[in-house]
């Protein structure tokens, strides 16, 4: 991958040598940083939690920039879906590979293409939006189109945006966040953030036998926990699916096909927890969450060559999963 430096962009070599001092400060454990653009999109154009006002609710003014096989975009691509607001946020995917220039679009695959702006690299928006750019270069982003601005990077955020701010554009009224269970959702997701979404990444990219160990044994903790825990009810807090749901959903996709064999999480494959796997299945069957997902990509993207983890890009055959 890459880093925007002052709006240069900094290549793989001369990055690696500062992430190895990254590492060594962790004693080798992989140490995800913050998001930078936190504004937040409303339905009165009134300032959110965090950054600015001005970003008012409107039908066609804001476009999400996401990866296929990125995770976090993966959540804001389902509640693109699930709150219907296919035909009032436009997107555009970057190729499912990562690459010197960072995430980059393929002219040749009019999938791939950014129709809105033309770009060929994710880091040309994030100059756009600001010339002095300095952090790594991440998808999704939340861009407005009337200001060219980025609203926000947080996957996390933009989900929140998402399910309320533009209600009353589409008339869906679904609430994935209800003020009553707000409290056990933050709880949940914090734990499920730390120990599985971004667990997965702490086992994959740990640099040292101790840094892996601890994050796949957490991990499993977690799953067991899961497990133990559908066998019981529906969803996570119960008989209706809640943002916790949305956002464990993602990783669950991904696992055998990516996490099991690129991150090393091989102590039991996803299949092998058969409430787990039920879930998946009655998550996938909701409107639109199927066109979100794609095996082959995660496959391939997590497989991809890399000089650190795959340096001769072999993708290795991967279980056949039926929970599509
Ligand atoms: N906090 C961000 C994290 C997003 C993120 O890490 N995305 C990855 C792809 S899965 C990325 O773009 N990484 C590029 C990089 O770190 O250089 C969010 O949840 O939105």
């Amino acid at each position: 991958m890459g880093k925007l430096v002052e709006g240069g962009w900094l290549t793989d070599d001369a990055l690696r040598e500062l992430e190895a001092k990254e590492y060594e400060n962790a004693q080798g454990r992989f140490v995800r940083g913050t998001a930078k653009f936190r504004n937040w999109v409303t339905a009165t154009g009134e300032a959110g939690p965090s950054g600015d006002a001005g970003f008012k609710a409107e039908a066609g003014r804001y476009h999400l920039f996401a990866a296929l096989n990125c995770p976090w975009a993966h959540r804001t691509l389902i509640y693109r879906q699930v709150k219907k607001l296919q035909d009032v946020v436009g997107v555009s995917l970057v190729a499912p590979l990562r690459t010197d220039q960072g995430w980059v679009f393929d002219a040749s695959n009019p999938r791939f293409t950014d129709e809105l702006l033309g770009l060929e690299a994710m880091h040309q928006l994030y100059v756009k939006s600001n010339p002095d750019f300095t952090g790594r270069v991440t998808v999704p982003v939340l861009w407005d189109k009337k200001t060219q601005t980025i609203v926000s990077n947080e996957s996390s955020e933009i989900i929140r945006m998402f399910n309320s701010a533009f209600n009353d554009v589409t008339g869906d009224e679904q609430d994935f966040y209800p003020a009553a269970l707000a409290q056990d959702i933050d709880a949940l997701n914090d734990w499920i953030f730390n120990t599985v979404n971004n667990g997965v990444y702490k086992a994959g990219f740990a640099r040292t036998q101790d840094a892996y160990s601890e994050a796949v044994t957490v991990l499993f903790e977690s799953l067991e926990k899961i497990e133990a825990r559908l066998g019981e009810q529906a969803f996570l807090l119960g008989d209706a699916i809640t943002e916790a749901d949305w956002r464990l959903l993602p990783t669950l996709v991904r696992f055998d096909v990516g996490y099991f064999t690129a991150f090393k999480c091989n102590l039991k494959a996803l299949r092998d927890y058969p409430n787990i796997s039920a879930y998946l299945k009655t998550l996938v069957k909701q409107p639109g969450v199927r066109d979100t997902i794609d095996l082959d990509v995660y496959r391939r993207g997590y497989n991809s060559k890399s000089p650190l983890r795959n340096p001769h890009g072999i993708v290795p055959v991967a279980p056949t999963v039926d929970f599509l």
